[in-house]
């Protein structure tokens, strides 16, 4: 059955949702960002800053797998031989540890280290397309546009860390390959609330220069007003 868009109220304006083209896009939800002794706290961070996301994302997870959605996770990290790791990503950072030394997690930013895995709150679940990503941007060399390419998908429902870092930097690069960004205030997070705030204004502001800005109660309503769902009819 052809389902019609779902309003999702939203800023600049309603974002047309429609479920059976959408993924969910949950952004580098990892240990060595959101947990003590990894790579984010290294740098210096508040990783409490970016806990607050846990709950809200679990929520939309658990719907969005309840209506047969696809979802999509990623991973910001590298080979073990970091043959993948530009030499000034690798200097950068100024603190005493850096990408592929060992921490309490394993090295880090490291394929395989148990510091790389998502949080366990967001396991993905057999079937989840899992993108483990060298850059800040989920497409920089990796397979997920032919992936949602492959699915139909134009519509992306943004969630993740870092707000400013790598949820704006893949926001962009979507916007420039025509998919459609929706993006989710609460379930994305900073290490700067400045900061968070200042990269979902630059995504909204021109009217939507990069896609739309919402929370994730906005998409549970309209998930629930859209039923049936592709999996649920
Ligand atoms: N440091 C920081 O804010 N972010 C990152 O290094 N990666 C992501 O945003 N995932």
């Amino acid at each position: 059955m052809q389902i019609g868009p779902a309003h999702i109220e939203a800023e600049p304006y309603d974002f047309a949702f429609r479920p059976e083209a959408a993924a969910l896009l949950i952004i580098d939800m990892q240990r060595d960002f959101l947990e003590p002794g990894g790579f984010g706290a290294a740098l210096g961070n508040d990783v409490s800053q970016l806990r607050r996301t846990i709950a809200p994302n679990q929520r939309l997870l658990a719907a969005w797998r309840a209506a047969g959605l696809t979802v999509i996770h990623t991973r910001e990290g590298h080979r073990p031989d970091l043959g993948d790791l530009p030499p000034g990503k690798h200097a950068r950072g100024g603190g005493p540890v850096r990408i592929g030394d060992a921490g309490p997690m394993g090295r880090i930013l490291v394929r395989g280290e148990p510091g790389h895995d998502i949080i366990p709150e967001l396991a993905p679940l057999p079937g989840e397309v899992v993108i483990d990503k060298p850059g800040k941007g989920a497409f920089f060399a990796t397979d997920l546009a032919h992936i949602l390419r492959n699915r139909g998908i134009t519509q992306l429902v943004v969630t993740g860390v870092t707000t400013e870092v790598c949820v704006n930097t893949t926001v962009r690069e979507a916007n420039d390959r025509g998919f459609d960004c929706l993006v989710l205030a609460d379930c994305c997070g900073s290490y700067f609330p400045d900061f968070h705030a200042a990269g979902l204004a630059m995504i909204k502001a021109q009217g939507g220069i990069f896609g739309w800005v919402t929370g994730s109660d906005s998409v549970l309503a309209a998930m629930a007003a859209a039923s049936p769902l592709k999996g649920a009819a």
